[in-house]
């Protein structure tokens, strides 16, 4: 009994010393000390032990069995050990590294002039209202009084979907749809994506983007559209700033006119910026025609309005000096990182 004792302590340490793993080692636990272990097994038969070998081989298999239990905690010291160091090994980081850049974007400079806009005309007291941009053909040009076989509606210029609908060539589609909702007094700005089937060059885009305005209640006269406008070209380029207005025709105000603001290099004098003008043109506006208020049940003998329309792209590029407008889409950190 005392060699099959001496025989199991050495084949435990020897197979305690060659575990790579946890679940052996605990699998080595189990075959020595378990219930139905090795040793137990010895130690059930030792009833038929005689007195005086019972406490011998009694002590013998208490001391195998605590040599045993001490080698498997060694074992699992030293692999919970190596497993930290590994980890540690593995996970070194360098403090003195640099950190990582963060690379912070920049506002689009036609989200910039945009939210200007926005500034100014909502201190004036205007609403801002989006909406489509696939849109019917009455909205963006039946109810504008652009009639069928108007020029406007050649698909040369413009994008159709089907017969009655159409990617919005201008954003007064909204300004109809908000007459049509809201009765007067009306204060509203209408800022979008517009779409016109032109060829891509420095100056055009099938793409852009416009803002137009729309003001409407009693009495409201041409007076009302030249001081607000003054006012907006003021705050947009300058206390110092002068406008002018020029005759012009659109079908869905009368009477119509562009415009201008004095020449922001010269002031007026002119120079080649403006051409020799001393003015640059920045929008075109009117007083809203008669028949575009009845189709929105709007009383023209009652109530009258003004609009006008603001070409963003053209405004930004004046601003920064940009001299073609695909720059505004490209994605050329180049080009955005400058503003
Ligand atoms: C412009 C120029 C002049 C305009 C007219 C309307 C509406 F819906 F009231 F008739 N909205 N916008 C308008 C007037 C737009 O853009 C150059």
């Amino acid at each position: 009994m005392k060699e099959q004792l001496n025989q199991i302590l050495s084949q435990a340490l020897g197979q305690v010393s060659s575990v790579t793993s946890q679940q052996e080692l605990e699998a080595v636990r189990v075959k020595f000390l378990g219930k139905k272990g090795e040793l137990t097994g010895i130690l059930r038969g030792m009833g038929k032990l005689s007195a005086e070998e019972r406490p011998v081989i009694g002590q013998l298999a208490n001391e195998v069995r605590a040599q045993i239990e001490q080698a498997i905690e060694k074992a699992q010291q030293d692999m919970a050990q190596r497993l930290i160091a590994a980890k540690l090994e593995k996970e070194q980081i360098d403090v003195t590294m640099p950190g990582q850049k963060v690379l912070l974007g920049k506002q689009h400079p036609l989200n910039t002039v945009l939210h200007e806009l926005y500034d100014i005309f909502t201190g004036m007291g205007f609403s801002i209202a989006e909406g489509p941009e696939v849109e019917y053909d009455y909205y963006n040009f039946e109810a504008l009084n652009i009639p069928k076989n108007h020029p406007a509606r050649d698909t040369q210029d413009t994008f159709y979907i089907n017969d009655n609908i159409v990617l919005r060539t201008q954003t007064s589609p909204m300004q109809v749809r908000t007459m049509e909702k809201q009765r007067p007094p009306i204060r509203v700005i209408a800022p979008g994506r517009v779409y016109r089937s032109d060829a891509v060059d420095a100056t055009h885009s099938p793409v852009f983007h416009q803002i137009e305005g729309l003001v409407v209640d009693k009495g409201i006269t041409m007076g009302d559209l030249k001081g607000t406008l003054e006012v907006f070209a003021k705050r947009l380029y300058g206390e110092d700033t002068g406008v002018r207005f020029r005759p012009h025709h659109f079908p869905f105000t009368e009477p119509s006119a562009e415009m201008d603001v004095t020449c922001f290099k010269c002031h007026g004098k002119g120079c080649p910026l403006c051409k020799g003008e001393g003015y640059i043109e920045i929008l075109g506006c009117g007083m809203v025609h008669p028949k575009v208020l009845l189709g929105c049940d709007i009383d023209p003998e009652v109530y009258s309005g003004f609009a006008f329309g603001i070409g963003l792209e053209r405004i930004v590029m004046q601003r920064y000096k940009i001299d073609d407008l695909r720059l505004f889409y490209e994605n050329d950190l180049r080009f955005l990182t400058q503003f």
